[in-house]
């Protein structure tokens, strides 16, 4: 099939309409994805992007692009193995388990504040997440998270801070 020049324009016309909804029907409805990431040899392992922040309601997705491991995105709440909780107490806990490569985990997140997670097998590599919803600062949230609980120095380490997630949106693994 032969598209025609108007038939073409006409496609455009639309997607500048679909475009141009509010920016918050757009946002809302988003999914937001994660990677779970790692070197072949397995040295190196990580969420990518490792910070995000994000609107009540939205849905992340975490997608293991990993081929050679198994990873988990698990919350920092006392339901996970007793763990410390680094997460709005009203939200609710989750634990994807072992996602092969190319499984995917999706949680939406409706309560506002800091959450932060973890990957069981490689927590202490310090492969963990944070993800920010809605605007902490205004519900009294800063780096709270960071004296809460006993955490491997090396997940402490690979923390963003909520500075940087709330300035430029997105933080990445330093
Ligand atoms: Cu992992």
């Amino acid at each position: 099939m032969t598209l025609t020049r108007r038939q073409i324009l006409g496609t455009g016309g639309g997607l500048v309409a679909a475009l141009s909804l509010s920016p918050s029907a757009v946002w809302s409805g988003e999914i937001v994805e994660i990677k779970m990431q790692g070197r072949d040899d397995g040295s190196q392992v990580w969420f990518d992007p490792i910070g995000i922040l994000i609107k009540p309601g939205q849905t992340v997705r975490w997608i293991n692009l990993n081929s050679s491991n198994a990873h988990t995105t698990t919350a920092y709440n006392p339901e996970n193995f007793g763990q410390p909780l680094r997460m709005p107490k009203a939200a609710k806990s989750w634990n994807s388990d072992y996602l092969l490569p190319n499984e995917s985990f999706s949680v939406r997140l409706m309560e506002q504040g800091v959450y932060d997670y973890f990957c069981i097998p490689h927590e202490h590599a310090g492969m963990v997440g944070r993800i920010i919803v809605g605007e902490p600062e205004k519900h009294g949230w800063t780096e709270q998270a960071a004296v809460s609980g006993d955490l491997p120095k090396e997940a402490l380490k690979a923390f963003p801070s909520v500075e940087d997630i709330m300035m430029n949106g997105i933080a990445w693994r330093t």
